[in-house]
């Protein structure tokens, strides 16, 4: 056994399939072939001491090399189908990312993706938030015909139907191993969860064989991480406890309770105080099970790369949903003060560096040149998004909006177009594409890269174009923010007019609301400064038609942004 262990490239592999071929009844068959075979060819009397002799090793030579051949067929046919992974980032702006927009803040193993791979400047998120660019990423539907895809609370139901088409649901019929590990943040259970049960329906009847979680996000209660649905470290003499509507009799709150605090919030964030910090919604019990904040970005790597290591031998698809920079931003100490720019940057850096030692797990495995990575963000970015980190006030320089007006929540340019990278060593030549093409694509692109026939009716088939084969992308598209929606055409940007502020004052991001329409040309005006909708009303008329013709008219019915 050890002679062909050597003889064969890819040791590990190789010793696997002919174990697995050693106990097959192919491997008789073939066996005994060529044992008849080498007999055949040296039974001539002269041949007869070399016959006995060596028959039978000479037909386990020609095994040795079948058993080489079959292993380079299943290669072969792994390689049809790559591992997918995507890196999803949490507001992580399109000036963010170095590769982007050279700055103050450096990325480099963000930018090894997009100088290495196919980088886009016209990838955009679904939405300008968390759960409606999640529910359409994974679903490859848009967000708004889904009436529940809007910032969801700890305790939303599963914002995803069991029964509807998923990225993960798709691949998982191609034959591929399927993982979330990381922020979810698409609801859990039906409405009325108990967590110390197993927690269903989830990531797991959506179509993830595996899934390690924060139920929302980092700033929400329950702040526990699950594992296939259940709590991790839970003592069952402590059970959890959740409530959005009210708090705990006897509870502290970062409301009444700022002595206890070592993080200070400035809008919303002062219900339960956990490790310091201040949350959305209230939470009692579960101590033992708590995460701790400053470990959370190496946590969830550890569970990314024993994935990867696991899975090594089969097609796996891998969402691996990394939480910053979104709030609370707790960067390791490892990481503290590194950016200069407070946390926000400290997180960024500590991001980067995950995706570098992530992306060295590929490589050590052997996997790097078989694997699709897509690497973007769900929604734009915000500074002060609830509490006092300094986020303003330290950023000197940089520019996480790139060249772009608005952020989060926004229906301007910043809020939905994100740094979208696809990277695979080998296959995709570095280069750079200007294709329009959003999140609710990689679905449909995915699913035909695979070889599945299963489609979304919003997104298009992009993979040509991720694989850098072809530089087509979207004629159109529609975006979304906070359930307002907009509409990009071409090079053309329609923004239908909306009640509310113009700026929302505790982010201090213009969230696109005018009383008219607004209409902006990209090709001559990227930051969205001139609105040609009066003095281009035959442009505005066709915009508006073709934006109905794919909203609808109920594009009017909108619901204030309500920041908690
Ligand atoms: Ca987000």
């Amino acid at each position: 056994m050890p002679f062909f262990i050597v003889a064969c490239p890819n040791r590990k592999r190789t010793f696997k399939t002919i174990k697995t071929n050693l106990i097959s009844k192919e491997f008789l068959k073939i066996f005994i072939s060529c044992f008849f075979i080498v007999h055949h060819f040296t039974k001539h009397p002269s041949m007869t001491r070399f016959h006995l002799a060596f028959t039978p090793f000479i037909a386990f030579l020609v095994l040795a090399a079948f058993g080489c051949q079959t292993e380079k067929t299943k290669e072969t046919s792994t390689t049809q189908k790559p591992n997918i992974v995507i890196i999803y980032m949490d507001d992580l702006g399109y000036g963010d990312v170095s590769a982007y927009e050279a700055g103050t803040l450096e990325t480099p193993n963000m930018d090894f993706l997009a100088n290495g791979g196919m980088k886009f400047t016209n990838g955009y998120a679904s939405s300008a938030t968390c759960s409606p660019s999640r529910y359409a990423l994974m679903t490859g539907t848009y967000p708004w015909r889904n009436k529940d895809a809007k910032i969801l609370p700890g305790t939303a139901p599963l914002l995803i139907g069991t029964d509807e088409l998923t990225i993960p649901g798709m691949l998982k019929k191609q034959g591929y191993a399927t993982a979330v590990v990381g922020k979810w943040h698409m609801g859990l259970g039906d409405g009325q969860v108990d967590w110390n049960e197993q927690v269903s329906p989830g990531p797991n009847e959506v179509g993830f064989d595996y899934s390690y979680i924060m139920a929302a996000t980092q700033d929400r209660v329950p702040t526990v991480y699950l594992e296939n649905g259940l709590v991790q470290g839970l003592d069952p003499n402590d059970p959890i406890e959740i409530n959005y509507q009210e708090n705990f009799e006897g509870e502290p709150t970062g409301k009444d309770n700022p002595e206890m605090l070592t993080m200070k919030w400035h809008h919303g964030h002062n219900s339960s105080i956990v490790n310091g910090i201040p949350r959305i919604g209230f939470m009692k019990g579960g101590e033992k099970a708590k995460w701790v904040d400053e470990d959370m970005a190496d946590h969830f790597l550890d569970k990314a790369k024993a994935y990867v290591q696991e899975e090594r031998d089969e097609p796996f698809f891998l969402f691996y949903a990394m939480q910053q920079p979104h709030v609370p931003r707790t960067p390791h100490p490892r990481f503290e003060g590194k950016s200069g720019m407070g946390p926000r940057g400290d997180v960024i850096l500590e991001a980067d560096w995950c995706v570098g030692e992530f992306m060295n797990t590929l490589e050590e495995e052997g996997l790097l040149e078989n694997t699709l990575v897509i690497f973007s963000s769900d929604n734009g970015p915000v500074l002060n998004d609830g509490y006092y980190d300094d986020a303003v006030e330290k950023l000197g320089d940089h520019t996480p909006w790139g060249p772009l007006r608005g952020g989060k929540y926004s229906l301007f340019e910043a809020g939905t177009r994100v740094p979208f990278i696809s990277y695979w060593k080998g296959t995709i030549e570095p280069g750079q594409s200007d294709a329009m093409i959003s999140q609710i694509d990689l679905l449909n692109s995915l699913a035909s890269l695979t070889g599945s026939g299963e489609k979304s009716s919003d997104g298009q088939d992009f993979s040509a174009t991720l694989l850098g084969k072809a530089d087509q992308g979207r004629e159109s598209l529609v975006l979304e923010a906070t359930t307002r929606t907009a509409f990009r055409k071409g090079d053309w940007v329609l923004i239908p007019p909306y009640s509310g502020p113009a700026v929302n004052q505790q982010v201090d991001i213009e969230l696109g609301n005018d009383k008219g329409f607004q209409l902006y040309d990209l090709s001559q005006d990227l930051g969205q400064q001139r609105n040609l909708a009066e003095e281009n009303p035959e442009k505005l008329k066709a915009m508006v038609a073709d934006f109905i013709a794919i909203r609808g008219e109920e594009f009017i019915n909108t619901e204030a942004l309500e920041l908690k």
